[in-house]
């Protein structure tokens, strides 16, 4: 099966706060969970389908707290997202939210999707209040959201929040690729790209979609009559021009 997307997202937080519930309780839809002894890590696949968008989440679940160095740069260089979780009625489980934030610094960029979760709101007591917990998340840009691992409340508004944005952030990117481009450009990669593949229509447009970084997040399996690859090679076939604004009308029919 080709995915649309893969994503990566890396759960973290103190000893017990319920990451490994939280994940359980998500992953209904698991694929399969491996373990990944290097980092000592529990990587959970979940493929997940909306609309006609398939998603392939691999979700790690760390052990023991804070990271080592090495074992967090292992998992994280390539992540796409970062849950931390602490427990609403744990304060020093919520202090130690800065000090996971500070960890994954290097791993962050503009695309990163960081989610603050504080679960086990079953339980009657708190130590952490709303307001807080809000604070704190607005000032690391991250979303905040309070969850009960234990009774299933608002686990599956962390995940779709996640793969929202996620999406959302990949067509923005795509949509900056596209705009930097002249129309005059787009044609000339289209055209090389066309007599390198020995003017196959499929073949050409293929290449030249990946060259401008559209195949990557749009699969071969988009290649029906609405494909993109298809209006590209049918386009290219009757001598029209392709403008970027075109691509982008695409792009936005097969996924808004
Ligand atoms: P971790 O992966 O962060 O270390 P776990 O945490 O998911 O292993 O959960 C630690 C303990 O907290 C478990 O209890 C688990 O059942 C409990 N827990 C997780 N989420 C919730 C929640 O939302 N509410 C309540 N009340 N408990 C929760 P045990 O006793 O099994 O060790
Ligand atoms: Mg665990």
């Amino acid at each position: 099966m080709n995915y649309n997307y893969t994503f990566k997202v890396v759960v973290l937080g103190d000893v017990a706060v319920g990451k490994t519930s939280l994940i359980t309780r998500f992953s209904r839809r698991t694929y399969k969970v491996e373990y990944d002894p290097t980092t000592e890590t529990e990587i959970t696949f979940v493929k997940l389908q909306s609309k006609n968008i398939n998603i392939f989440l691999k979700i790690y679940d760390t052990v023991g707290g804070l990271q080592d160095q090495n074992r967090l740069s292992s998992m994280a260089s390539d992540a796409n997202g970062f849950i931390i979780v602490y427990e609403i009625d744990r304060d020093s489980s919520f202090l130690n939210v800065d000090r996971y934030y500070e960890q994954i610094q290097p791993y962050i960029n503009e695309s990163t999707v960081l989610v603050l979760v504080g679960n086990k709101i079953d339980i009657k007591s708190r130590s952490i209040s709303y307001d807080q917990a809000s604070i704190k998340a607005a000032r690391f840009k991250m979303e905040y959201f309070e969850t009960s691992a234990k009774v299933g409340t608002n686990v599956d508004a962390v995940f779709s929040h996640i793969l929202r944005e996620l999406i959302k952030r990949r067509i923005e990117e795509l949509n900056r690729k596209l705009e930097g481009l002249r129309e005059k450009d787009l044609n000339e990669t289209l055209k090389a790209a066309m007599r390198e593949a020995g003017d196959d229509p499929f073949e050409g447009t293929a290449k030249a979609l990946k060259s401008l970084g559209i195949n990557a997040v749009y699969p071969a399996e988009l290649t029906g009559s609405a494909g993109i690859k298809h209006q590209f090679s049918m386009a290219v076939l009757n001598g029209k021009n392709i403008t970027a604004i075109d691509v982008l009308g695409l792009i936005r029919s097969l996924h808004l």
